[in-house]
């Protein structure tokens, strides 16, 4: 990573107009990152501009408005093939998000390549969304799905596992390059490596990545990789699937319609190639155009010192909340180069919920529950953890404030 610049965080906080107000009377502190993040006016005023001056419908029309439409929507394509460093404009995909990202590759590819005895390897920290399109898919093949364990609550990979994981059946091994519930940072590159080794098809979850640290598909040398606009400034409803050209060329379509035919007859039809024949239909046109200010955005801040910020902003939160009694906190320990930006954690006997409420009437939005990774929660066992996550618009002052807000719950509770 190159030298970290001067950054003036707090002339950045300013880009984003939803952080100057007060909730409950008390001034925002928006800790909620990893379920969304908020978005600079560079964004909005983007969008604004399409609807304003741009709108009309892509690749279809031959007049102005629509050439400059889809003039918007292909630069997009190729400024997020740049973000993440692939090889062409064509391996990039859009998609509604990461969750739609993963349920074309498990529907489209894993049709194709998957049946009764093959083996899904995921990991025990994963999403949702990268967990239940699987197991659809299992249903569907009879492949059977295997997990990669955690160790327990400092939240690692237990690789010692690894070997006896990776068998001759395991055709796609899918995994999640930070954990939005534990913070933890998958070696992502070396597992991609050992799978490729075996000829395994890898998929790479980067929807807590992307925004937040540089990401090179090509160094970390997986198949597949996924990411959602609007955890990285951009906007709902658009997100990018990003697949090696010779794998995304020879996958079946995923949904069929418009856009993406080179002829249709009664009674069969031709599909155009990758990445056009995975978008049917009249596509997000504003949220490409979005995301891309949005990825102008973020690497004009630099996502090398975005990573360091918030990593900093993490640790000081885990250790002053470490150093309060009665917590319990997850995933990688003080000053650990895997933890990202940021911290879930128990107060004993309170539930999330209730700790979450609370910090809501302080002006603190956190979040509660079981974040969408109801197994590692139970294999945890716990129901729920509280979160607080960070981007590069949060301060120190801010972590400061939670950490009062926790000591007053905890009074509260008469702890
Ligand atoms: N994978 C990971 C690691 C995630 O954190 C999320 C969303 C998804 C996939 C799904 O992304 P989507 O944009 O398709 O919904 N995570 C969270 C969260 O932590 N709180 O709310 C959403």
């Amino acid at each position: 990573m190159k030298e970290a610049k001067t950054i003036d965080w707090a002339a950045l906080r300013k880009d984003f107009p939803i952080l100057d107000q007060q909730v409950h009377s008390k001034p925002l502190i928006y800790f909620d990152n990893a379920a969304t993040s908020q978005k600079p006016c560079a964004v909005i005023d983007a969008l604004v501009h399409y609807y304003e001056r741009d709108n009309a419908n892509v690749h279809r029309g031959i007049h102005e408005l629509s050439n400059r439409a889809t003039a918007g929507y292909e630069a997009a394509r190729a400024r997020a093939a740049k973000f993440i460093n692939a090889r062409s404009a064509e391996e990039i995909v859009f998609t509604r998000g990461t969750t739609e990202g993963i349920n074309l590759v498990a529907s489209s590819w894993g049709a194709k390549n998957l049946k009764a005895g093959d083996v899904i390897l995921l990991t025990e920290m994963e999403h949702h969304s990268n967990l239940v399109p699987w197991q659809m898919l299992a249903q569907r093949t009879g492949a059977k799905i295997a997990y990669v364990p955690v160790t327990g609550d400092e939240g690692l990979l237990d690789l010692s596992q690894l070997d006896s994981l990776l068998t001759k059946r395991v055709k796609m091994f899918s995994m999640v390059h930070i954990s939005n519930s534990l913070g933890t940072v998958n070696p992502v590159a070396d597992l991609c490596v050992r799978a490729r080794k075996l000829g395994i098809t890898t998929l790479v979850d980067g929807a807590q990545s992307a925004g937040h640290m540089p990401v090179d598909v090509q160094a970390i040398g997986c198949d597949f990789f996924v990411f959602s606009g609007h955890k990285i400034c951009g906007p709902t409803g658009i997100g990018v699937l990003w697949g090696r050209q010779e794998l995304l060329d020879a996958m079946p379509p995923y949904q069929g319609g418009g856009e993406m035919i080179l002829s249709v007859e009664y009674q069969k039809t031709e599909f155009k190639k990758a990445p056009h024949r995975f978008e049917a239909g009249t596509p997000d046109i504003s949220g490409p155009i979005g995301l891309h200010a949005a990825m102008d955005y973020l690497d004009a801040v630099g996502r090398d010192n975005i990573w360091k910020h918030d990593q900093e902003l993490a640790h000081y939160a885990y250790e002053k909340l470490v150093a309060l009694k009665n917590i319990r906190l997850f995933g990688p320990g003080a000053r650990s180069e895997n933890r990202a930006g940021l911290v879930s954690f128990l107060l004993n006997d309170v539930h999330a919920h209730d700790v979450v409420t609370l910090a809501d009437q302080a002006g603190v939005a956190l979040r509660g529950g079981h974040h969408c990774t109801q197994p590692l929660m139970h294999r945890l066992g716990v129901e729920s953890t509280a979160r607080a996550s960070f981007y590069f618009y949060n301060t120190r002052a801010e972590v400061d404030r939670l950490v009062e807000v926790v000591q007053e719950i905890q009074k509260f509770f008469g702890q």
